[in-house]
């Protein structure tokens, strides 16, 4: 039986030497390892045997599987390195250092208006602020002197989770927040608070030119002693300046905004249709851009800041209204369209 044993052993090991890929070695596994093959064939002859031979012949076919298993793992791994190092060897050259072949991506036109709105805010001592686009009625609505079923709510329908939160609908959701965040400083060390909080806002609206159901704002307030409407006109104009780098027509007309008393829209000239009317503008001429006014004491209240002693100004800036005008974009709904060929024409300045 030794003997034979021997054969197979030598057998085996000239047809693991020859072999040079996977595929013959997956052969050779069958062929003697499998259900009708030659190692498990010697099992089956055991029954032949006595007790005392069964347990000596049964040790020595172990000994020859497992170095039959092991020769074949072993000549697998090789095999697989040598079809790894071919694979690799037979790849063209590759400078990492190349430049990419690919054309380079570029900025979406808001996020270049943002970061150019929150390069001039910073430049003027405001801090830049992130806030969630999820948010709580109270947030969005209540904290901002919008309480349930005021008539307010109408203008801004959005869109509701099933736990009661809603996509905000304004920036303005991010007020009372940045209120309680700094009234500590403002009170104790004096610091004025001076913040913009840039962010996506949702309206369950119909779309056409100036009006999509996602776009972006970009909200901002400042509270002291002693702020006065002079004041945020100043941010405002030196704002729209510095992003078109010309002089811009603004008017200011009176708007009513719950959170703001008095309150104001800021409408700059369409600079689509130079003022003229196109449906970019609605045919009027003049884009409302910036809502904005001197925050209302209950909002004030609200956030912990005395109005008795502190007073501030809030805007909500149409951000991608502003990007509109700035790259003469005629339609608002290119901007979430997705499509690259227009999308891609605005780099960094
Ligand atoms: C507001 O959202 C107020 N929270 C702004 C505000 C802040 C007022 C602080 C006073 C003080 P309004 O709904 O008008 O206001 O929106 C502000 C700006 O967002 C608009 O002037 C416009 O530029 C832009 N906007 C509003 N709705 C849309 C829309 N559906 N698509 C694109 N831009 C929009």
């Amino acid at each position: 039986m030794s003997e034979k044993m021997n054969e197979i052993r030598q057998a085996f090991s000239v047809k693991i030497g020859n072999a040079s890929d996977t595929q013959t070695l997956e052969e050779i596994r069958i062929e003697y390892l499998g259900k009708k093959g030659i190692v498990t064939g010697l099992m089956k002859t055991m029954k032949d045997l006595s007790n005392e031979e069964k347990k000596t012949f049964g040790q020595q076919v172990n000994v020859l599987k497992n170095e039959i298993t092991e020769a074949i793992a072993k000549k697998t791994e090789e095999i697989r390195q040598q079809e790894l190092e071919a694979e690799i060897n037979s790849m063209p050259e590759f400078d990492v250092s190349a430049p990419p072949a690919l054309d380079r991506g570029s900025y979406h036109p808001i996020t270049l208006v943002q970061r150019e709105c929150e390069r001039i805010f910073r430049s003027m001592g405001f801090t830049v602020e992130d806030y969630s686009e999820i948010v709580t009625d109270y947030e969005c609505f209540e904290s901002v002197n919008i309480p349930k079923h005021h008539p307010a709510r109408d203008m801004q329908d959005t869109y509701y989770l099933t736990n009661g939160q809603l996509l905000k609908s304004q920036t303005s959701a991010a007020q009372n927040a940045i209120y309680k965040k700094y009234r500590k400083a403002l009170v104790e060390e004096g610091k004025p608070i001076k913040a913009i909080f840039p962010g996506r806002c949702f309206r369950n609206e119909a779309t056409d030119a100036c009006h999509e159901n996602t776009f972006f704002q970009m909200e901002g307030v400042m509270v002291d002693r002693n702020i006065s409407i002079s004041n945020l006109i100043f941010f405002m104009k030196t704002m729209l300046s510095e992003v078109f780098q010309k002089d811009i027509k603004v008017r200011l007309r009176p708007g009513f905004f719950p959170f703001v008393e008095p309150g104001f829209e800021l409408d700059i000239s369409c600079l689509i249709c130079g003022g003229d009317g196109c449906p970019s503008c609605k045919h009027s001429g003049w884009l409302e851009l910036c809502p904005c006014g001197m925050i209302h004491p209950e909002v004030l209240k609200a956030g912990g800041i005395d109005p008795e002693e502190y007073t501030g100004f809030a805007f909500g800036l149409g951000m991608t209204r502003l990007a509109m005008m700035k790259y003469g974009i005629k339609d608002i709904r290119d901007l979430n369209s997705g499509n690259l060929k227009s999308l891609s024409q605005f780099t960094a300045e």
